[in-house]
């Protein structure tokens, strides 16, 4: 059984947000992932961040692409639309979708696998585009729905169940995202609700391409020890950069901190992150810092998490395309069907 609608009775005082919903209406059916998947967690984490944000469930688009992580839109957001496409195949379907409506929110879930292996070509173009999306790798170093091979973020000489080592060097998909021009790049960890959450609500509001590395432990193959995504591997190399709240722009701007302690990053649609920072000189709007911070930090062997990057006024591939405002579904015939003078105007210029 791959599908269990979960009975719909509500506790009549859950609370509600903004828009009338509880955080159970943000939710999907039950998971048939193995209990303790890391997976779960996020899956949580997300039903929380687009309960707090307010958000309209049909105004969301989840996509996804083959793996256990791309299952899990099933389990969140119930009642939004969702498309399930190929192996490492989703930023290709997601930046189609979103070039035909840009009205919805596009959240792009997929796995380690899914994206740094069969996927990391569509990864890497979908960021260097700008398509306007939150991407999320759910991050444990194998494909665990095919029974725990290494996937190409496993660490070198990190260690599978069988107990083979991994000899190839892994892909950083952080450093990737940075390099190829993302304009959010985050990491954070499954069993970090306090730091996803804000994270993920941050990159929601983002407008442009916005990447969330989160590592999730596989509990089936990948939380031995020698292995560096597992639970307890995570816990002891964390280093946050920063601890952040996400404000968004209706709400008023409060200051409980002290100044010197914080940097706010005023996004361009007004929504404010407010980062509480632990390492004193990180800047997250610095993009060269935060690659050789990145290096430097994984060199002494920690898994660096927290907002790494932040562009406060990206762009969009709409923005560099020049695109209609309105969904392609809600064009009339006149915007559809100019007229001969101008399809004659269109064919003289290509002569
Ligand atoms: C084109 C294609 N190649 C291979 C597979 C087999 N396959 C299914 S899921 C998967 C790996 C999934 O790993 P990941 O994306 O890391 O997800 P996880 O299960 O670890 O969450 C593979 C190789 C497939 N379904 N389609
Ligand atoms: S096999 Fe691993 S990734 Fe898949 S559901 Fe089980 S714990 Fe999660
Ligand atoms: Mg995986």
């Amino acid at each position: 059984m791959t599908y269990l609608a979960k009975p719909r009775l509500h506790h009549p005082e859950l609370p509600k947000n903004n828009v009338g919903y509880t955080r159970r209406d943000y939710e999907g059916a039950v998971s048939t992932l193995c209990a303790g998947c890391g997976h779960d967690s996020i899956s949580a984490a997300i039903v929380q961040a687009c309960w707090e944000l307010d958000i309209e469930p049909h105004r969301v688009a989840k996509l996804s692409g083959i793996g256990c992580s791309s299952k899990t839109p099933t389990y969140f957001l119930g009642n939004s639309h969702g498309f399930n496409s190929v192996h490492g195949r989703m930023p290709s379907v997601l930046t189609g979708a979103n070039l035909a409506n840009r009205d919805l929110l596009y959240m792009g879930v997929s796995g380690d696998g899914d994206s740094a292996s069969i996927g990391l070509g569509q990864f890497a173009h979908c960021m260097r585009r700008g398509v306007n999306m939150v991407y999320l790798v759910e991050n444990n170093g194998v494909y665990g729905l095919t029974k725990g091979q290494f996937s190409a973020t496993a660490d070198k000489g990190s260690k599978s169940k069988r107990g083979v080592i991994n000899n190839d060097e892994p892909v950083d998909m952080i450093g990737l995202a940075l390099q190829l021009g993302a304009t959010f790049v985050a990491r954070s960890f499954s069993g970090d609700k306090q730091q996803l959450v804000p994270l993920i609500k941050a990159a929601i509001e983002h407008q442009g391409a916005a990447f969330i590395d989160v590592v999730s432990p596989c509990v089936a193959f990948n939380n031995h020890a020698g292995s560096t995504k597992s639970y307890d591997y995570v816990r002891e190399h964390n280093e946050a950069v920063n601890r952040l709240d996400f404000i968004t722009g209706r709400e008023e701007i409060t200051t409980d901190y002290a100044p010197g302690e914080s940097v706010e990053v005023t996004q361009h649609d007004g929504s404010v992150l407010r980062l509480r920072k632990l390492a004193p000189d990180y800047d997250p709007t610095d993009r060269i810092k935060a690659m050789n911070y990145l290096q430097e930090r994984a060199a002494a062997g920690e898994v660096v998490t927290g907002l790494l990057y932040v562009k406060p006024d990206p762009s969009d591939l709409h923005t560099y395309l020049n695109t209609l405002e309105k969904p392609l579904n809600r064009l009339g015939e006149r915007e559809l069907c100019p007229g001969a003078v101008a399809l004659e105007k269109l064919n003289a210029a290509l002569r």
